[in-house]
This record gives structure tokens, sequence and C-alpha cells, in this order.
């Protein structure tokens, strides 16, 4: 397969001043008819290509009269005049066979498209690219109820209806749906006095859980006009939920795709986690329509600038709406999590990579979630008023155009007056810096000396600090001391409560009386920090601390170090730990969502990185078995506290999917699971016939699991859900994922054969493959079951749909860092991958990548 250059990159050369497409609708003979006008640029040659995929080409006309185009297998060539012309072809493709979702496919008999990144070319043949944008003007013909396409409906009668985009777009953001379904409508006015019509689209029987949806969207609406003043530019805005879908959702212009799973919720069926995921990926999306749209990417390595930004964005909105303090560490979990992983081994890349082999491999959360922490960090260093300026500037300079981070980065330089040296690397280079901080205390001042080691030289790296005194009173406020160079000191003034930078300093420190610096307050730069704290100084920060993130994650670093004492050393967890997790878990005074974070332990694949990192092999049954020693240390130790916290909580009213309300579940329900370790199942099961919504039943139906005692409420689930997809992935995913070691993998592959698991849904294979992949003890299983599963599935499912074989792959990227069979057994199933006839590119670039 050939691999795509970002150094290659050469502009089209026509521009499209006008794109009309006419499709007459048949599940397996759809005909798409394009009329396409095209202009040459100064640089056009004398044949031009079009991208295409899988087209049965009719008839093709250029200024009316016949052409015969060489066709490839990726798209055709033609003569073209030298000045502007008229293109016309009409193709045949089948959408009811399509079940790789990209293009124009069915799902449950409704017509939709997902286009990005590279979908448009098995629509038509086209300039699939991003920097080439025209408007659109689409007629759908069709017997079917609803007929949708971008931008305003401009006719319609029996079997037809038209739309016309106004906006120039890239053919990614195109979009069709077409079926029998029904909307919950809302109307919105723009600051700007525009009316706009709001539909969210779904299956006749789902609209009552469209509510959430549309109050999500609503609200992101009117956020963005206040936080960002970004208007909206349409006369409506629709929203299509559908079953099969690759992704979470899709921002085409005006015509947002959703997987249903970001749609459909009423508190019986979702978790408070799924209320949360909804408001956020319907404001991402949204949010898109100026981050993405309006301003789209020059080429699809810039794929950060709309990404990165976006949900930067979207995480703003979602602290705005909830508690920034929760949503932090939330994020923080994630980036270090899956992002920290990424960067640590075969898979790293920067945020804007130079090459691809499949662009849709690069849908990560390097692109995305490093790419928001890019400009966390640029808003950081510029302050608030510069970077909201820097933003204004591109708004205003690139509206209609297709960028690049350069361009972007270029708006900041200006109005900072400033070539920010160094800060750009964060973009261009892969890798997690590791930062070290050493103190030097003279009895007067505290110096701070800060170092980083970094790949490709020193980047920008923005440390919030603050000082603890020694009883944990705060003495000096949080201040940005960002590193730019590989070293740097800073002694701090307390005259003026300042920090100046100093030379290295010398002399023999002394410890007695040193204020204790709390670094990276708010996760304030995404590093890998080592600060030499002793356990007695987390104890005073996850005790003490002003900034949520750093308390949180002291107590994190300390259960962290009992967990890894307990599997490599057979270690009890250090008791004045555990007391300190106590008293946070009984501070009323505390948000109790996130008391629920402190009570999260680290994850087994964490865990599992900790020792890699340290040189050592991890031991996934050790590490599990570690676990439940754990858990068991802590229920013992707090049990009379979580019962008290268990019935303080109970809920007070009827279910609301608020930040408050989920907090006060999300805390009783990690009390309900700890205290089962003493209890037993009986209030589990009680909960569970008592629960009014999902995210408690749930909970409860977790931990029956896990004590083995759920056969009656899995029963009842099935039941009650059995017709409900999105709510029958629950009941799949949280079987395979509650059980232990190799039990999740036999479990996966029982449910593989349930008559109502079917390959060719993405989100049911997510529950069941997915989960099994992401089960730490069950997929490195000693046997090599979980590895030998996870190959049959993605050789078996990559024919059908390449994206989502390829998404599977990825938890075999940390391969190298178990013992030898482990190793030899994963190789062995990567390289049966890799042998498979006729491999998708998808898959084999993850498997050749990951194999290195
Ligand atoms: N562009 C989509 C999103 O991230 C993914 N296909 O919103
Ligand atoms: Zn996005």
């Amino acid at each position: 397969p050939r691999t795509t250059r970002l150094a290659d990159y050469r502009p089209f050369g026509w521009r499209v001043t006008e794109v009309h497409l006419t499709f007459r609708l048949a599940p397996g003979a759809t005909r798409v008819l394009s009329r396409i006008r095209f202009a040459p640029l100064d640089h056009a040659p004398a044949r031009m290509t079009l991208d295409g995929e899988g087209l049965t080409l009719i008839s093709a006309l250029i200024d009316g009269a016949p052409v015969s185009p060489d066709l490839t297998t990726d798209g055709l060539t033609v003569d073209v005049p030298p000045a502007p012309f008229l293109w016309e072809a009409e193709v045949e493709i089948a959408p009811e066979g399509n079940t790789a979702l990209e293009g124009l496919y069915m799902s449950g008999g409704i017509y939709c498209t997902q286009c990005e990144a590279e979908g448009f070319r098995r629509i038509t043949y086209y300039p699939d690219r991003p920097d080439v944008m025209a408007p659109f003007t689409v007629r759908i013909e069709s017997d079917l109820p609803v007929l949708l396409s971008n931008g305003n409906p401009t006719g319609s009668g029996p079997g037809f209806a038209e739309w016309h985009d106004p906006w120039p777009k890239p053919s990614y953001l195109f979009a069709l749906v077409a079926g029998n379904l029904v909307a919950t409508s809302a109307s919105f006015q723009t600051a700007e006095g525009r009316d706009v019509e709001l539909n969210v689209w779904v299956r006749p029987g789902d609209e009552g859980r469209t509510g959430y949806a549309l109050d999500s969207l609503i609200r992101s609406m009117r956020w963005d006009e206040d936080r960002f003043g970004r208007v909206y530019d349409l006369d409506v805005f629709n929203i299509v939920a559908v079953d099969d879908f690759n992704a979470g959702a899709m921002e085409n212009k005006g015509l947002n795709i959703f997987n249903s799973k970001y749609v459909l919720a009423s508190p019986e069926t979702a978790t408070d986690r799924d209320f949360e995921g909804i408001e956020a990926v319907v404001a991402h999306e949204y949010f898109h329509n100026w981050t993405g749209n309006r301003i789209t990417c020059r080429d699809w390595f810039q794929l950060c600038l709309k990404e990165g930004l976006t949900v930067y964005r979207d995480q703003e909105f979602t602290s705005d709406m909830r508690s920034r303090a929760v949503k932090r560490i939330e994020d923080a979990l994630l980036l270090r999590a899956a992002q920290f992983r990424e960067d640590a081994g075969p898979l790293a890349h920067p945020p804007r990579p130079d090459t691809y082999v499949e662009i849709n491999n690069f849908y990560t959360v390097t692109v995305y979630e490093k790419g928001a922490e890019v400009v966390r960090m640029l808003a950081s260093v510029l302050g608030p008023e510069t970077f909201a300026t820097g933003l204004e500037l591109y708004f205003a300079r690139h509206d209609g155009h297709a960028a690049t981070i350069e361009e972007f980065f270029a708006c900041f330089q200006e109005v900072a007056g400033d070539t920010l040296d160094g800060f750009a690397r964060w973009w261009t280079e892969a890798g997690t810096p590791r930062v070290t901080v050493s103190r030097h205390w003279d009895g007067e001042t505290l110096t701070l000396s800060v170092r980083q080691e970094t790949l490709g030289g020193p980047r920008w790296i923005p440390l919030a600090v603050g000082l603890l005194g020694p009883d944990g009173e705060e003495i000096a406020p949080t201040t940005l001391l960002t590193l730019k160079d590989t070293e740097a000191h800073w002694r701090y003034v307390p005259s003026t409560a300042t920090w100046e930078t100093c030379s290295a300093p010398n002399g023999q420190p002394k410890t007695d009386g040193a204020p204790l610096p709390s670094i990276n307050r708010g996760f304030s730069a995404p590093v890998l920090l080592e600060a030499g704290m002793t356990d007695a100084e987390r104890r005073l920060i996850f005790g003490h601390d002003t900034d949520p993130f750093n308390r949180w994650d002291a107590g994190r670093q300390l259960i962290r170090a009992g967990f890894i004492g307990l599997v490599t050393e057979d270690r009890e967890p250090d008791p004045e730990t555990l007391a300190a997790m106590g008293r946070a878990v009984r501070d009323d005074a505390l948000d109790p969502a996130f008391r629920a974070l402190v009570m999260g332990l680290p994850s087994d694949d964490d865990i599992a990185q900790t020792l890699a990192e340290a040189g050592r092999t991890p031991d996934p049954d050790l590490i599990e078995t570690g676990r439940e020693r754990l858990r068991e240390a802590i229920a013992a130790l707090l049990a009379g506290d979580l019962r008290r916290l268990y019935a303080d909580l109970a809920p007070v009213g009827p279910y609301r999917p608020d930040a408050d309300g989920a907090g006060r579940r999300a805390l009783r329900c990690a009390a309900l699971s700890c205290l089962s370790v003493v209890d037993g199942p009986d209030a589990a099961r009680a909960l569970y016939s008592q629960a009014d919504n999902m995210t408690e039943r749930l909970a409860a139906l977790s931990v029956l699991l896990r004590l083995g005692a759920a056969e009656d409420a899995l029963a009842d689930f099935h039941a009650r859900w059995s017709r409900t997809p999105d709510v029958l992935d629950k009941w799949f995913a949280l079987q395979v994922g509650s059980v232990k070691g190799s039990r999740a993998v036999e479990t996966a592959l029982r449910l593989t054969r349930h008559p109502d698991f079917d390959w060719r849904r993405p989100n049911r294979v997510r529950s069941v493959l997915g989960t099994m992949l992401r089960h730490h003890a069950g997929f490195h299983s000693a046997d090599g079951a979980g590895y030998k599963v996870a190959a049959d599935w993605i050789v078996r499912l990559d024919p059908a749909n390449p994206q989502l074989a390829a998404g599977l792959t990825s938890p075999f990227q940390t391969w190298r860092r178990y013992d030898g069979d482990r190793q030899g057994m994963m190789r062995d199933a990567l390289e049966r991958i890799a042998s498979a006839d006729g491999l998708s590119r998808d898959t084999s670039e993850m498997v050749g990548r990951i194999l290195g």
C-alpha cells in the first residue's frame, strides 16, 4: 500500500464552483448523477484525476459530449479542456451491500452516509480531498417519508426532496439520510436573529428518548455564541441517530449523523455517563460547524487542527455545564491511560503526523486529546485575553478556508508579538516529555530546578505551581512557570509573592521548614512529572491542596504505590494511605463526584505500564489479584463509612441526569461495589430491583456479576431490553467486563454465539470483543486464548468492515511489555492477521506498525 506524505502536498488543479447531485435511491442499485463545474487554476494539467472506489460508471460527459475516462482501482483520469467546463457522470452503487459503513450505506432500513475521511469517493467520482470546497445542491428521489441532506430545504414533493447548502464545503462533510424517521423539534433564535429549526430524527418508537440530545444542542448553540462568539448559519440543524456507525458521530454541515448511542437516552435506559457523553458529543459535533466546517483542514495531516481545537471547546463546555475539577481529572485519566500509552509504544505519532497509509487509522487519542491539550497549553501560556484575540483572528482570517496548523499558530504568534519558539514542537513531535523537578531550600529561599527530557528539542512546558506550608496551608498562589529550555531554575520571593528565574542553587540543601510545592496544578502540562515527593508530602497535598487535580493526583500516586507494593513484594497497603483515603471519602465538604474519583483504583493496564516503565515484567494475574486484595483492604477499613454513605446518598427525588445527581450516584455506587467485598450481594440485589434508573441498575448488576450472583438479574435485564439495541449492548459488555481472568475470554466467546450477537453491528462487536480486548487479565490470559479470539475475529471482520477490524488491533500495541511467552503468542497472532488474504489497508498498516 502507498504511503501518503505531508511533504508531497500539492493543491488540486481546479476549483469546483458548483456541485449538483441527484440520488435515485434503491437498496441494491442506487444511481448517483453528478453535475460538477470545474475551473482550471494556473497550474492545471491537461488530464484531470478524480477519486472513486467501488463505483460502476454508467456515463460521463464533458460540456455535454460523451467522454471515455481511463478507470483505475481508485478513480479515473480524463482529458479536460483548458477552460471552465461541466463534468456530468452517472454511477451506480449498492448501499445495501455496504458493510464497511463508509460512503452511502443502510442501517436498519435507513439510508445514511459517512464520508469522513474518504467515503465520498464511494458515492461518485470527485476530487475527494478537504481543500476542494464547493456549494452543493442535492436532489433525493425516493418514496421514503424523510429525505435529508446538507444545508436548507429548497423544495419537496411526492417522491423527492431538494436541498441547497450555500456554504462551500469539502466532500467529507456531505451527508444524505432517507428513511422512516420521526423528529423531536425545537426552534432556536440565534444572536443574529436567525430562526433555526432544530430536529433530532430517530426511528419511530425512540422519540421518547431524544429530549436530552435536543436540550444539549440548544445549550451548545447558546454557549458557543456566549463563549466564542460563534453563531449558527443555516435555517435548519438536523441530527439523525443510526444504530450502525463506525465512530461516535459526524459533523456533516447542517446534518449531523450520530451513532444512536450518543443520542438516545432516558433515565431507564442511559447511565449518567451516557448522558454526559451525549451532551459532550452533541456539543462537539455542533462546535465543528466553525472549527472544522467553516474553517476546515487543508489535508488530513492537519486533522488535529479541527479535532484538537474542537475537543478543547467541548471540554470547556462540559466544564461550564458540570464540574470543571471533575472534568479535568477525567480528561487527565483518559490522556494518561490511552494517549501516554500510545506515545510510549509502536503507534506513537505527533498530533500532526507526517505520513500515513490509511488516514482512518489516525483518528487517535493523540490527534484528539493530545491535540486538545496543545490548544489548552497555548491558552495558558498566552493568557485568556491574548488567546481569545488570536482565536478571533483565526476565525476572521480563515473563514471559508482549508487551513493548516501553521496558519492557526501564526494567528497567535501575531497577537502575542512573539515567535513562541519551541511551542510548535508539541504538534510536530511524538512522545510524552519527562519533567524532573528538584527542590533546594537554604532555610530562607526555595528554588525549583526543572528539567525536561523530550524528543526533538525542548518544548514549552507550562507548569502551574503553588506552595503549601507545613500544615498544608497555601502560602503561595498558583503561578505559571513555563519551561522553555532543557533546564531552568526559579526561586520564590515571599515579599512579592512571585517567582523569579535564577541560576542553579548551590550550598547544602536544608530540609527543616521548607515549603512544599504543588506542581503541575490542574494538569497544566500533559507530561510525566517526577517531583521526588515523599509519601508524607503526598499525603499533605492529598489532604490540603487548594487545587483539586493535584489533590486527587497525590491520592492516586499513593494508592498506585500501594498497589505496586502488593503486586511486586506482597506488601500490605500502607495504613496511613488508606486512612487518608478514608478521610477524603468521608469529607462531606468535598464534591461527591470528586470523592468517587478518589475511590477509583488505577487500572490493571496502568499498573502494567508503571511496572514496565520501571523495567519490570508485568504479570496480569498478579495484578488482577492485587486489585482484589487492595479492594478488600479498603473495604475492611472503610466498611462503616461506606455503609453510612450508601444510606445517606440514597436518592431523594426522581432521577435527574445533572452533575450533582450523577456525583452522588457515582459515590454511592462506588461505596456499594467496595462494600460488597465484605457484605456480599444483598444490597446489590435490592438496588437492582428498586432502582428507577440505569446508572444504579447497571452498577448493581456489575457487582452481582463479580460475585457470581447475577443469574436472575441477567435474565431479567435481557427480557426487559432485548428489543433495545443500545441497552442490550450494555448487557453484553458488562458480562465480559465483570468477570475475572480467562473467564472474560470464555464469556466473550460464548456471547459471540448468542442469537442477539450480530457481527455487522459495530456497537455490538465492541461491546463483546472490545470489552474483552480491554480486559487486561482476560486478554493476556496465560494460555493465549485472548490473543487467539482477537485474531480470529479481526481476520473475520476485516473484509466486511476494515475500520472496525483495524480498531480492534490496538490493544496489541503494548505487546513488548510482557514476558517471552506472551510476546511470542502476541507476535504469532499479529503475524497470522498480517498474512490473511486480501487484508485491508487499515488493518495491515496497524499490524505493521505494531510489529515495528
Ligand atoms: N469528525 C468526527 C468527529 O470527531 C469523526 N469522524 O467528530
Ligand atoms: Zn470531531
